[in-house]
């Protein structure tokens, strides 16, 4: 195997990692102008409540979905139009839920309730508390879980009265999470910054089940820490993985048995970011870590170049590798690879770049710094 052939397997292992995300469905209902698409925009990638109507999936609700995004939003509208208006949103709902569940497919099942109310407006009507009741009553059975977000909190403490008078109603909901989706613009040099969206996303990702948890990362542009969080539970898993594989001491030169565990790996950090990688940007990766530019063949120089990245490991007893050493090469390649995701996410690095020398000596710093921070693995 060369970096080429690596390459290729990364490029195509993502391909299929992305492909096969679940979608995640969500209903985000309210009055018209608390701020639903706002939060859309803000919270998910691809700016979707912009990308036209969406398609009626009922009177009162549109599906916006977006080529190559894991996602559905069921935008409900005509919250404000009265009693018998809520009514019928309400009956969509339930009926949309219950077909979902007869599916019996998790890429049709609706997932979540986003419930908005205005936190400007510094109240919760009681047609809506009374909506609420009825909707979690019919949801009994069901269970999909419903949170209420407090759109546009530009005060705070606002927001944590109405907070506090909701719980005070004790409705049946997962959550209380005031936000203030995107800057407001008090005066010309007063902004308010937005807020709390990452902790609507810890609490979906929290709400949600496993089979989701991916998809949630990968759709999500809100909180960069929930990203790495995921990332390292994906780095934690391959180098339990490898660890097993170096069970029974790895020859050295026999290191790629342990690649396709690490492609994987590299799949899966790639579907959390939901960043658009291509070969190239794998091949600069590769070639960083390893230090070489060309198409050296993998195996020895592979795990030799990655033992460097491990400090106090200059050499390796006997010529073979253990287990510990397997996960350790899985850990530092992994934590290496959420750096380099890391800096394109923040647009430290530009992926353009990637192959300038000034991408390349970019990445070495990255990755310099990433050693210091791995300890020694114990003994051989
Ligand atoms: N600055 C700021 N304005 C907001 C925010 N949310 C809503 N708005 C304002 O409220 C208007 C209505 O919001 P929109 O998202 O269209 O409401 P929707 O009808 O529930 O989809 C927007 O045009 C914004 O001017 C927010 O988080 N920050
Ligand atoms: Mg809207």
């Amino acid at each position: 195997m060369d970096i080429n052939q690596i390459a290729e397997a990364c490029i195509q292992a993502i391909a299929d990692k992305v492909k096969n995300l679940n979608t995640l469905n969500i209903i985000v209902a309210g009055k018209t102008g608390v701020g639903k698409s706002t939060l859309i925009n803000s919270i998910f990638r691809e700016q979707l409540a912009q990308t036209g109507l969406g398609k009626p999936v009922t009177d009162h609700m549109r599906k916006i979905t977006k080529e190559g995004v894991p996602l559905a939003i069921y935008d409900t509208r005509g919250f404000e139009l009265g009693k018998n208006a809520q009514e019928e949103v309400k009956t969509e709902i339930l009926a949309t839920i219950r077909e979902g569940l007869a599916a019996r497919d998790i890429n049709k099942a609706i997932h979540c309730i986003w419930y908005c109310i205005n936190t400007a407006s510094n109240r919760i009507e009681d047609e809506e508390i009374a909506w609420l009741r009825a909707l979690a009553k019919d949801n009994q059975d069901t269970q999909v879980p419903v949170l209420i977000v407090l759109t546009q909190s530009f005060s705070k403490k606002a927001a944590q009265d109405l907070k506090n008078r909701i719980l005070d109603e004790n409705l049946d909901v997962i959550q209380v999470v005031p936000v203030l989706a995107s800057d407001f613009e008090v005066d010309e040099d007063i902004v308010i910054k937005s807020f709390g969206l990452d902790i609507l996303i810890n609490v979906m990702a929290e709400a949600l089940p496993e089979e989701l948890r991916n998809t949630l990362q990968n759709v999500q542009i809100a909180s960069l820490e929930s990203k790495k969080r995921q990332a390292q539970a994906a780095v934690a898993a391959a180098t339990a993985a490898a660890f097993g594989e170096g069970f029974s001491p790895i020859p050295i030169a026999d290191c790629a048995v342990i690649i396709p565990t690490q492609v994987a790996m590299i799949a899966s950090i790639t579907a959390i970011f939901g960043l658009n990688i291509n070969k190239s940007i794998i091949m600069g990766f590769v070639s960083s870590v390893l230090g070489t530019g060309g198409t050296t063949l993998i195996g020895k120089t592979l795990a030799a170049s990655l033992l460097k990245l491990i400090p106090g490991l200059g050499t390796v007893s006997g010529g073979v590798i253990s287990g510990a050493t397997a996960g350790l090469l899985t850990t530092a390649l992994g934590e290496a690879y959420i750096l380099l995701m890391e800096s394109i996410y923040n647009g430290e690095i530009n992926p353009k770049d990637i192959n300038t020398s000034e991408g390349r000596e970019k990445l070495r710093a990255l990755f310099k710094s990433q050693k210091e921070k791995l300890k020694p693995p114990p003994a051989e």
